[in-house]
C-alpha cells in the first residue's frame, strides 16, 4: 500500500513539475481569443467563384502575398524568394529587384513612381525606384520593427504602414495568435522629416491598410480579431477610431480600395475547423506554445480561400471563394483593376486573374 501511495505521490509530483515548467518557461502569456460570432458569418453563401481564375506567371511566382498596379498598368508582386516581379502590359514578366528576403509582405505603388515594400524579415519599410532601394523605416521608439506588414501612401505624402506584432517575428507568428494580445501598431512615416510616429497601438495583428477614395479615413485590418478598423483622417471625427467591419468569417489580410470606393479584403482561414477550443483554453495554449510540433494540428494556413467586397459604409457586398482550395488557396490579397480581380496567395505559384464582368 505504501509503495502504491509513493508511486502516486511521485506521479503527482512529476505532473506538477511538468505543468509548472510549461507555464513558467512558456514563450507566451496568453489571453483567450475572441472568436467571431457565428450568426453574423453568413454574408452570402459560400461559392466557387475563385475557381474561375486564370493563372498569371504560374511556376514563376513563389507565394505572391500582395499585388499592386501602377498608373501605367504594370502589375507588381513580392514573392517569397525575395524578388519583386512585375508584369508588363505586353504579358511579359520581369525580375525587377531582388531584396534578399524571405519575408516580403505588403506592397503599394508610390505616387511619384516606384514601390513601397514591407520586409518583415529585416523589419523595414522600403521604397524601390528604378534607381535603387531606400530604407525608410527600420526602427520605432528605440526598437527594431518586427513584422512590417502593409503600406499605403496618402496624397499629403504620409506613408502609413502596419506592424503586425511588436513582440513576435514572422517565423513564429503563431505565438502571437496563441497569446491573443494586441501587439500590433499602425505607424506613419513622414518623408519630409524622416520620422516615424505612432498612429494606433493595441491592434490584434495589424495587417492590410487602405485609404478611402477621398482619403477621409483609413482602414486597418486586425487579422486575429476578425475585423477591420476605420481611422478618421479628416472631418469632425478626425483622429477617432471605430469598427469598419467585424465578425468576419476568417482573418482579414490585405485590403485594397476598388475604383468605385468599396474595398476588397482577403480572408485567411488560420484556425482549423473544430479546433477552436484550443484558443479558449490558456492551458492548451501553453502546451502548444511549448511544443511547436503540435502547431500544425491546430493552426493553419488552411486550404480555403475567400475574398469579400465591402462598401465604404462597412456593408459586405460580395463574397467570392474557393472553399476547398481547389484552384486557389490561402488568398491573401485582392486588387481590382480594369474589371478584373488580381489575387495573391501564400500558397500558390501564380497570381489569379478573375473577370468581374
Ligand atoms: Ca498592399
Ligand atoms: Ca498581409
Amino acid at each position: 500500500m505504501a509503495l502504491k501511495n509513493s508511486f502516486w505521490l511521485f506521479f503527482l509530483g512529476c505532473l506538477i513539475a511538468i505543468t509548472l515548467e510549461i507555464i513558467f518557461f512558456s514563450p507566451i502569456s496568453p489571453d483567450l481569443l475572441q472568436l467571431p460570432v457565428a450568426s453574423s458569418v453568413s454574408v452570402s453563401p459560400p461559392n466557387n467563384q475563385l475557381q474561375r481564375v486564370t493563372k498569371l506567371g504560374e511556376g514563376l511566382l513563389k507565394a505572391p502575398e500582395d499585388i499592386a498596379v501602377d498608373e501605367n498598368g504594370i502589375l507588381y508582386t513580392a514573392t517569397r524568394d525575395g524578388w519583386i516581379r512585375r508584369l508588363h502590359r505586353n504579358g511579359s514578366w520581369e525580375n525587377w529587384k531582388n531584396l534578399q528576403s524571405q519575408g516580403l509582405l505588403g506592397i503599394s505603388t508610390a505616387k511619384g513612381g516606384g514601390l513601397f515594400v514591407c520586409d518583415s524579415d529585416k523589419g523595414s519599410l522600403l521604397k524601390l525606384t528604378e534607381d535603387g532601394i531606400t530604407v525608410l523605416a527600420s526602427h520605432f521608439d528605440g526598437s527594431k520593427i518586427k513584422i512590417a506588414d502593409d503600406v499605403i501612401e496618402s496624397s499629403d505624402g504620409s506613408i502609413y504602414f502596419s506592424v503586425a506584432s511588436t513582440k513576435f517575428s514572422l517565423h513564429n507568428w503563431y505565438l502571437d495568435l496563441l497569446e491573443a494580445k494586441p501587439h500590433g501598431q499602425l505607424l506613419k512615416y513622414d518623408p519630409s522629416t524622416d520620422q516615424t510616429s505612432l498612429v494606433l497601438d493595441g491592434l490584434y495583428f495589424a495587417n492590410g491598410v487602405a485609404l478611402s477614395k477621398d482619403e477621409d479615413f483609413l482602414v486597418v485590418c486586425e487579422t486575429f480579431r476578425f475585423r477591420c478598423l476605420k481611422y478618421w483622417l479628416k472631418g469632425e471625427t478626425k483622429g477617432e477610431t471605430e469598427i469598419f467591419v467585424d465578425n468576419l468569417p476568417a482573418g482579414p489580410d490585405n485590403i485594397n480600395l476598388a475604383p468605385d470606393g468599396s474595398f476588397w479584403i482577403a480572408l485567411v482561414q488560420i484556425i482549423y475547423e473544430g479546433r477552436e477550443f484550443v484558443h479558449t483554453s490558456k492551458a492548451l495554449k501553453h502546451v502548444i506554445a511549448n511544443f511547436p510540433e503540435l502547431v500544425k494540428y491546430v493552426i493553419g494556413p488552411t486550404k480555403s480561400a475567400a475574398v469579400i467586397n465591402v462598401g465604404a459604409n462597412g456593408n459586405i457586398l460580395k463574397r467570392f471563394g474557393d472553399p476547398n482550395g481547389t484552384v486557389m488557396s490561402f488568398v491573401t490579397s485582392a486588387l481590382e483593376f480594369q474589371d478584373h480581380l488580381y489575387l495573391g496567395s501564400l500558397n500558390t505559384d501564380f497570381v489569379g486573374k478573375l473577370p468581374l464582368k
